[in-house]
């Protein structure tokens, strides 16, 4: 840390000199009042003294991230032109040609931004502040390289204006996550790590299907791991007045699904299991075999996101259609809710938000996922 003390009469009169010595980064650490000159204490004059201070490490870290992120989408951009042009020149559509010429300017800017760019500083909240939401770094790299290429058309934009760009930058994105393509199956099947909120989460479902879509629902559970759970979901289904069917084996399921039937929506709750091991995903696999169901898979946001991803991946086998994420009144963190529809191409169509049933719980538009992203500023 480099600290300087400057004695001048205004503010106004440092701020050059600052800027001069220490650079654009520097920081006013202190201002006090002090009196300079005169005689036996007579004709001393008022003066400023300002504390300044440039944290040279910070810097440096920003810079070498800045870097970073420049040159993997950098990569990233030149790997994609050249894999459209592998597919072969001949057989170009015209759009695709068309791609082909803005991806190739794409990359020529790039590569000339590319060399010895250093961190714009107004660009530099909007960097702290991707990294601090937890954004992979395939986001903060494609988000960082559009806004450098944008601010060179604006000579004197400010941190603000950066902002603004950002949420265009997101808006853009969010137009291409993906959606649930096809209506929802009768048969709703709910699984995910222990505690992440599926029973809670269940019953808030099962309330607004009941009493906002006034459809006719009928609840099973297999989670007979815990004694508590059946009595829990049990509960639930009393309040609400619907009936509830507990499983042990495909036998039971073939059974309850013939009894509730006449229900136009079904929702199955499973045993919460440590799903980081493949082992409880194949039993759950054998126990739901030959039914015609749509998996929903639940994750908290208060988990870890390299853990999430375990879960996930191993979740892939057993054909996942739409994920829910819970808790997200237990964190401020926004990044992994969207680092995990851009990793898997997978839509998140509802994230709760409290233990409140079944109020707390919100369903998730391109409108709402950008105030998301805006949240934490
Ligand atoms: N803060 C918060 N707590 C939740 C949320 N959803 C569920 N919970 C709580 O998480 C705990 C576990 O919920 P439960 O539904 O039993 O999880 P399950 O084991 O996955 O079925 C309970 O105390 C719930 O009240 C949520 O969105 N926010
Ligand atoms: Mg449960």
């Amino acid at each position: 840390m480099k600290i300087k003390r400057y004695v001048v009469t205004h503010l106004r009169e440092a701020m050059p000199l600052i800027r001069q010595e220490l650079g654009q980064d520097a920081v006013i650490l202190n201002t006090k009042k002090v009196k300079v000159g005169g005689l036996f204490g007579l004709f001393q004059k008022q003066r400023l003294e300002v504390l300044a201070a440039l944290d040279e490490e910070k810097v440096a870290k920003e810079e070498t991230e800045f870097a970073t992120l420049l040159q993997s989408e950098k990569k990233r951009r030149e790997e994609t032109p050249d894999r459209v042009e592998k597919q072969g020149p001949d057989k170009q559509p015209e759009a695709e040609t068309q791609v082909l010429g803005e991806l190739k300017s794409m990359k020529e800017i790039m590569m000339q931004m590319m060399e010895n760019e250093r961190l714009p500083k107004q660009l530099k909240p909007v960097q702290a502040f991707l990294e601090a939401q937890e954004f992979s770094q395939t986001i903060r790299s494609g988000v960082m390289a559009e806004l450098l290429i944008k601010s060179k058309s604006y000579p004197s934009y400010t941190k603000e204006d950066a902002f603004t760009w950002m949420r265009q930058e997101f808006a853009k994105r969010i137009k291409n996550y993906p959606s649930i393509r096809s209506e929802p199956k009768k048969i709703r099947c709910f699984v995910g790590p222990t505690g992440v909120g599926k029973t809670t989460t269940i019953a808030k479902i099962a309330g607004h299907l009941l009493l906002k879509e006034r459809q006719s629902v009928g609840l099973i559970t297999s989670d007979t791991y815990r004694i508590a759970a059946v009595e829990q979901l049990r509960t639930y289904a009393d309040i609400l007045g619907i009936p509830m069917e507990v499983v042990q084996s495909p036998d039971d399921l073939g059974q309850s699904l013939k009894r509730l039937s006449t229900c136009d929506v079904i929702l199955m709750d499973t045993a919460g299991r440590n799903y980081q091991q493949y082992s409880y995903i194949t039993q759950l696999e054998t126990l739901l075999s030959g039914q015609e169901m749509s998996i929903t898979l639940m994750l908290s946001l208060t988990h870890r996101y390299s853990d999430m991803r375990l879960v996930a991946d191993n979740f892939q086998s057993l054909g996942v259609s739409e994920v829910m994420m819970t808790k997200m009144d237990e964190t401020t963190v926004r990044g992994p809710i969207f680092n995990f529809m851009e990793d898997y191409n997978l839509p998140i169509t509802i994230l709760t938000t409290g233990q409140n049933v079944p109020d707390d719980l919100v369903r998730t538009t391109p409108e709402s996922l950008l105030d998301l992203v805006m949240e934490g500023r």
